[in-house]
């Protein structure tokens, strides 16, 4: 018997289930029902047990399991394989070690905490426990590789847009990969890419967002930088519920994507967009270049008008600029 029945079941309700109803719906013993009562409560729901009455479920635990994830996901393929940890490495590297061993595209490996949370460039990302999303998934588009770098921007608009209806706050995007609150960095995003010349094998798209972090608890270098869901919401935010409609949001861009509508969606990042329009700095990975943000390219490159009026196209760097705080 799947635990998820027994939940489902339990869910249905604020009142009380019998086992006799549970073991009669589910077609199972009575102590079997039991067990599985006890194995949800292993894993921190609190559930009451009321002699000849039933059970009764009180309180969800604020974890990102499995069953917890796939009661009231909307989608037909992202997440719908749920891999899960306590406390792993990178979500990141996990996930390419399953699409390598062949999992299935939108197989979903998330985890409470990272102790190696990367960032690009062998950067790291900080990632506490329970504080916010630290979430891979795996993508097999049917692309060739120069395309890849879309991902990123198609992921970028998803959970911009995610996390903006269900928080109402002016999330923006600043190219190619950061989201921002107020000019500070709330989430990134990371995607790595397995490929031959003439085709993706697969992507793994990893994405971070701080939700409910402990600003005072990180190093200050990043404090300086980063941001959190709820210092702006000024209350804790439900981390399954975000990660639902992000999930949500980026099946359906993805689905956008593959059909041809990259020009569509990027017309949406224009519109998220923190970094078009200013005069910006871009570190590269030995160089540094000025100029004012002029355009995002169908490939995902940046078009920069230098001071002497030439164009310069940017593949890959970081922006640095003084965002202005919208
Ligand atoms: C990124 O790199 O922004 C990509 C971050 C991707 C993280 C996700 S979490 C799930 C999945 N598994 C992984 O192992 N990674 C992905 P980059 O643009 O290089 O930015 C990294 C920089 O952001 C660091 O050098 C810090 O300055 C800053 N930073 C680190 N942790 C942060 C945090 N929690 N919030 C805001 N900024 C952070």
């Amino acid at each position: 018997m799947k635990k998820k029945a027994v939940l489902t079941e339990l869910e249905r309700t604020d009142d009380y289930v019998s086992g006799e109803q549970l073991s009669e719906i589910l077609g199972v013993s009575r102590t079997a029902v039991w067990k599985q009562i006890q194995s949800l409560r292993e894993q921190g729901y609190e559930i009451e047990a009321q002699p000849r009455i039933g059970y009764r479920l009180l309180k969800r635990p604020d974890l990102l399991l499995p069953a917890e994830i796939a009661s009231g996901l909307n989608t037909t393929c992202l997440g719908q394989e749920v891999v899960y940890y306590s406390e792993v490495d990178s979500t990141n590297e996990i996930a390419r070690r399953l699409a390598q061993q062949g999992a299935a595209e939108g197989t979903l490996v998330v985890a409470e905490r990272q102790t190696k949370g990367k960032g690009r460039l062998g950067r790291a990302w900080v990632s506490p426990e329970g504080e916010g999303l630290w979430f891979s998934f795996i993508l097999r588009p049917k692309m060739l590789p120069p395309e890849a770098p879309r991902a990123t921007l198609v992921a970028a608009v998803a959970v911009a847009q995610a996390l903006r209806r269900e928080t109402g706050l002016n999330i923006r995007i600043k190219w190619p990969n950061d989201l921002l609150l107020e000019g500070k960095k709330i989430t990134g995003i990371l995607t790595e890419m397995n490929s031959e010349i003439g085709r993706i094998n697969f992507l793994v798209v990893g994405i971070g967002i701080n939700v409910n972090l402990n600003l005072h608890s990180i190093p200050p270098e990043i404090n300086a930088t980063a941001t959190s869901l709820n210092a702006h919401l000024k209350q804790p935010a439900s981390r399954l519920v975000l990660l639902h409609r992000c999930l949500e949001e980026l099946e359906k861009y993805y689905e956008l994507w593959q059909k041809g509508a990259f020009p569509e969606i990027l017309a949406e990042w224009r519109h998220l967009s923190a970094t078009l329009g200013n005069q910006v700095q871009i570190k590269m990975l030995d160089d540094m270049i000025e100029g004012f943000a002029e355009e995002v390219e169908l490939d995902g490159s940046l078009r920069l008008r230098l001071a002497d009026g030439s164009v310069y196209q940017v593949i890959a760097g970081d922006v640095a600029f003084d965002p202005p705080k919208l």
